[in-house]
């Protein structure tokens, strides 16, 4: 793995340079001031920012936004990184299959000019991202779902592949041993990716890919290529993404809940932490699952906050590719 340049930081700003993966705690409050949210615009831009840590994606999307290219290509390829990536067992090849041994990825893609894509349980195919660009740009429809979709991919070139690896499929071999039906959110590390990016020119675009809850009942499609709650982007105000329990992202319409709240006035890391309060209100056991968003507003102004510690975000902006530890509401 490329680390170049990678730099954790915690939410108060204190820096370490890590060659591993974990995220260290972050303890911001939400009045203490953040240093992203002082840059001006033109500092800002271009930039990147990825749920979770992943230093590799990131950069691969900054380098397209560094050489001119749209915040739409550049989430694509961030996007495509972590798919390929067959030790990432919640995104693309290698993700944790269903109950009945199925891996089903969800993406979707927006761009700045509103115009979405998504595809719903994908098999067999790597790259759900790319195949949700197609929907968007070669089809009159937004969503294409199971086994329309993956004929879809085929038909635009994309290679039927096997997404189970050994690694997964033990995983989920000891899992139906243990017969234990639980949705498994991994609070503390590499999971859903989504990403939110902004160009040369301002405009923003956002990706999300995951392989979704692990173990979940066959047919299960959660938040993340859904329009609105996993992702949403409006080039007038802002981005926003989520990673986690997906029930309670959609109950809530969670990305399309803070975009208009940053609409209304607010900071990105304050429309964050008001759509986690949201759900928190609602769930009287949100201390058995974890919820992260991140934001961006068109000001190049960063937020995110989580339910619970171990959430991070990555973000890649003038030239410096770093992770930041989420804030987080429950600090019992
Ligand atoms: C889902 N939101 O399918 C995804 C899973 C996820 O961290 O993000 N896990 O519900």
């Amino acid at each position: 793995m490329k680390r170049r340049n990678f730099i954790q930081r915690t939410a108060l700003g204190s820096l370490a340079v890590v060659g591993g993966s974990k995220a260290l705690a972050g303890s911001l409050s939400s009045t203490e001031p953040n240093p992203k949210s002082s840059m001006s615009n033109s500092e800002a831009m271009p930039l990147v920012v990825a749920t979770w840590n992943v230093p590799n994606a990131t950069e691969a999307a900054y380098t397209v936004l560094q050489s001119g290219g749209s915040a739409l290509d550049a989430v694509e390829q961030g996007c495509r990184v972590e798919e390929a990536n067959a030790e990432g067992q919640s995104v693309g090849i290698g993700g944790l299959p269903d109950r009945e041994g199925h891996v089903t990825l969800d993406a979707c893609i927006m761009n700045s000019k509103g115009d979405y894509g998504a595809v719903v349980y994908l098999q067999n195919i790597k790259h759900p991202i790319s195949v949700a660009r197609k929907v968007m740009e070669e089809t009159p429809h937004v969503i294409m779902a199971g086994s329309g979709a993956e004929q879809f991919a085929v038909s635009q070139g994309f290679p039927r592949e096997n997404l189970l690896t050994e690694a997964s499929k033990k995983a989920w071999q000891k899992w139906l041993v243990e017969a234990k039906y639980k949705p498994i959110i991994n609070i503390e590390n590499h999971d859903t990716i989504g990403m939110l990016a902004i160009d040369q020119n301002g405009d923003i675009a956002g990706g999300c890919t995951t392989s979704g809850l692990a173990y979940k009942m066959a047919g299960r499609v959660g938040d993340s290529p859904i329009i609105g709650s996993g992702l949403f982007i409006d080039n007038e105000v802002g981005g926003a993404t989520a990673t986690g329990l997906g029930e309670e992202v959609l109950k809530t319409v969670g990305s399309f809940l803070i975009v208009e709240l940053m609409r209304q006035g607010r900071s990105p890391q304050q429309a964050c932490e008001e759509a986690i309060g949201r759900i928190v209100k609602k769930n009287p056991n949100y201390k058995d699952f974890q919820v992260g968003y991140i934001a961006v507003n068109k000001k190049g102004e960063v937020g995110y906050y989580s339910i619970h510690q171990g959430f991070s975000a990555t973000c890649y902006r003038k030239g410096t590719n770093e992770n930041f530890a989420s804030d987080y509401f429950d600090k019992s």
